[in-house]
């Protein structure tokens, strides 16, 4: 089973996850920022990967810290899930529609981060909710994934639907990646042997 547990503690945050890559999307996410919460659970529902998050944060300040440091832990579970990767698709990709909006994420499990950003989300808050975290979120799955990740948005004017067809789009390409491909279920999928 390939299945990771994180804990990540610091002055800012205390954060735990587990997920299982070989799951059906369940998932129960509970850190204290509600539209954030109701974003992971798409990101688990979507990709089929179980999802468990507890996060702790300093809400006094601001969401930032709390949202940040949950996708440090997310990317560090997702990398040692995946170990050395074998039988892995590796790519994903995915254009998610969501009423006005429609995104496409591309991504490569390549172990080498690097996010592309290109979406535009008109408000500044989706309820109490700093939109401008959203992107934080992805830079840090990315970095801390070991994730090549491609996100533009092509339509939209609602900045939840907008944000919410990211998280699908990233979850279903990331679905594609993790899964095993039964046609080389033994190998890296790398001509340098190491992902
Ligand atoms: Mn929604």
């Amino acid at each position: 089973m390939r299945s990771a547990k994180i804990n990540r503690q610091t002055a800012e945050t205390e954060i735990s996850v587990e997920v299982n890559l070989d799951g059906i999307g369940q998932y129960d996410n509970q850190t204290g920022v509600g539209f954030f919460d109701h974003m992971l659970d798409q990101l688990a529902r979507h990709s089929l990967i179980d999802m468990t998050i507890r996060a702790k944060g300093d809400y006094h300040i601001d969401d930032h810290h709390t949202v940040e440091d949950t996708g440090i832990a997310l990317g560090q579970a997702l990398t040692q899930a995946l170990g050395d990767k074998k039988g892995i698709r590796r790519y994903g990709e995915c254009h998610l529609p969501m009423d006005d909006a429609q995104v496409r994420c591309a991504l490569d499990l390549s172990g080498r981060p690097f996010l592309i950003w290109n979406v535009d989300l008109p408000t500044p808050k989706i309820g109490t909710f700093d939109t401008e975290l959203v992107r934080e979120f992805f830079q840090a799955l990315s970095t801390h994934g070991g994730i090549t990740l491609h996100i533009d948005q092509l339509h939209g004017f609602n900045s939840h639907h907008i944000a919410e067809a990211a998280f699908k789009a990233v979850a279903r390409a990331l679905r594609l990646a993790v899964e095993t491909d039964p046609r080389k279920a033994d190998a890296i999928p790398s001509t340098k042997g190491a992902l």
